[in-house]
């Protein structure tokens, strides 16, 4: 089976973002995970970080935004590009599960994922963040960098958070749970049939 990756590189005036990108890195697959990510957000890092490694993905991601105006640009780019490098990675959705659920705690924290791989761009979130920031990162834009990557991966995304006091747990286990979320949809059926009565993805 082919590795499933990609390489991106999104040069705007506010973000150069570099992004390489292989799916199938999972443990027990034979091939090493390397995750190394570099927003210029510490909070950002920690949770595409989780996202990558519970998703059994390799990713390098490296941005340099104008950190200087605030964090939007690079949050919302550094989606964009990781939304962009997994639809480029998985390709034709062929031989697919399509559909994944995640659920993931963090102590007292729970949230759910549900992804389709189904080329409709739509995504729907309710975390109720209550801290302006975690770390250098608004939390107003964590709902957006799920929005962000949903649009741009081409995947219809439901993130909830269910419970939890702390808000990085809260955000922390809406990555974990997108992770397994994706790692399900992903996973390969063993066939190479289009999973849609459309025939087409
Ligand atoms: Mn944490």
């Amino acid at each position: 089976m082919a590795a499933r990756q990609a390489k991106i590189s999104r040069n705007t005036n506010e973000t150069q973002i570099e992004v390489s990108l292989n799916l199938d890195c999972a443990p027990g697959s034979g091939v090493q995970q390397t995750i190394d990510v570099s927003t210029g957000i510490g909070f950002l890092d920690h949770m595409l970080h989780a996202l990558a490694k519970h998703g059994g993905m390799s990713l390098t991601l490296k941005c340099k935004g104008d950190l200087w105006i605030d964090d939007h640009h690079s949050a919302e780019d550094c989606a964009l590009a990781l939304g962009t490098a997994f639809k480029e990675a998985l390709g034709e959705v062929r031989g697919i599960k399509r559909y994944g659920t995640g659920f993931a705690p963090l102590d007292e924290a729970l949230s759910r994922a549900v992804i389709d791989i189904s080329g409709r761009p739509y995504c729907v979130t309710d975390l109720q963040l209550k801290r302006e920031k975690i770390g250098d990162l608004s939390t107003e834009m964590i709902p957006h960098v799920f929005h962000s990557f949903a649009m741009a991966a081409g995947v219809t995304l439901h993130v909830d958070v269910l419970r939890g006091e702390n808000d990085h747990h809260r955000s922390e286990s809406a990555f974990k749970a997108l992770a397994l979320a994706i790692r399900q949809a992903i996973e390969r059926t063993g066939g190479n049939d289009v999973p849609s009565t459309k025939g087409v993805l």
